[in-house]
């Protein structure tokens, strides 16, 4: 590809914002570290397979440093970008309890918040399967400079102000939305940056992959196995796929580009799911609804629950619109 046909992301970002008459930049600076972070985390998973030369997590390597487990290492990775590039005033991770207030003289005057999940997936990392960064960038409520509060990091997911992941896969493409639809962009290593390839994506309305962990079947709602069955059992007409390797940001990639459904039901040992609302659920229903598709937990819309904990999580169905239709009827009976 031509250099002149290239579209990066910062120039994406710079076009995104001249569009915006009132933005001031600070969101385009947030996407500046999260890119950041990412190469340097995707430069960290590419050496995991060398984890003999590295060493392994706990045990001291060769150079006598510590090593990190990966996800720990994304973690303060996206953490540090953050905080050094001044935009963002807290960041609530999957990987931290509490809110991680960013107080220097720069951040505290900031109005971001940022959620993530600085690597889902991680236990694939040892068997080579894609992992994947997921985040949500949300404006504070409370004033400008004052402390921020649980109410600023609670907010419905309605109030994403933007939303996308990063995939770790045979390639590493981040894809994300400020409410004006969903791009992809991949990133060339040979120029150290992430090139637009997958510009305005649409989820099909239908699709034949179902993506669900099969060995929790019996302990699902009956409406839910009885979709499952359904799927199992399809007519010659409408065949299907079950596809799922127990990476939500490979598995959900997947069926944003070709249609289908990812579906993490409640089960009677786990009545809430396992996905959490803020750092899975959130972000991944605003990319699907920007991209056409239906994010649901099978009865109400994901961006409307209102968060009462940092770590709740909530049953999850989302991606083409016809088939979290047909799983919501098969729950209705
Ligand atoms: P299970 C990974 O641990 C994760 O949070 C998601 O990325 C993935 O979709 C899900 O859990 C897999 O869970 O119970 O099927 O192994």
């Amino acid at each position: 590809m031509r250099l002149n046909q290239v579209i990066s992301l910062s120039q994406f970002i710079a076009d995104q914002q001249s569009k915006h008459k009132e933005a001031t930049g600070d969101l385009s600076k947030i996407f500046r570290d999260i890119k950041f972070a990412a190469k340097i985390v995707n430069r960290d998973v590419r050496k995991a397979g060398l984890v003999d030369i590295l060493g392994a997590f706990g045990t001291v390597n060769v150079q006598g440093e510590e090593v990190k487990k990966l996800d720990m290492l994304a973690n303060e990775e996206f953490k540090s970008s953050l905080t050094l590039g001044g935009d963002c005033c807290a960041i609530i991770s999957e990987e931290e309890e509490d809110i991680h207030h960013i107080e220097t003289t720069l951040n505290v005057n900031s109005k971001y918040i940022i959620a993530m999940d600085p690597l889902d997936g991680s236990s694939n990392i040892d068997v080579n399967a894609s992992i994947g960064t997921i985040f949500s960038v949300y404006k504070r409520i409370s004033p400008v400079g004052g402390p921020v509060t649980m109410g600023d990091v609670l907010q419905k997911g309605i109030n994403q102000v933007a939303a996308g992941y990063i995939i770790y896969g045979s390639s590493t493409m981040m894809v994300f939305t400020t409410g004006n639809g969903v791009n992809a962009f991949t990133l060339d290593a040979s120029i150290g940056d992430f090139c637009l390839s997958h510009p305005d994506i649409k989820i099909p309305e239908d699709g034949n992959i179902y993506s669900i962990n099969d060995g929790i079947y019996d302990r699902m709602e009956p409406g839910v196995q009885h979709y499952v069955d359904y799927c199992r059992n399809s007519t010659t007409k409408e065949t299907y796929s079950a596809r799922y390797i127990g990476s939500m940001v490979a598995d959900f990639h997947r069926n944003m580009l070709k249609g289908g459904i990812f579906m993490y039901p409640a089960t009677t040992d786990a009545p809430k799911g396992k996905l959490r609302l803020m750092f899975e659920s959130n972000p991944m229903a605003f990319i699907t609804e920007q991209a056409g598709g239906k994010a649901t937990t099978g009865h109400v819309r994901i961006l409307e629950i209102q968060p009462t904990e940092i770590h709740q999580r909530n049953p999850v169905f989302m991606g083409s619109t016809h088939m979290v239709e047909k799983v919501e009827e098969f729950m209705k009976q």
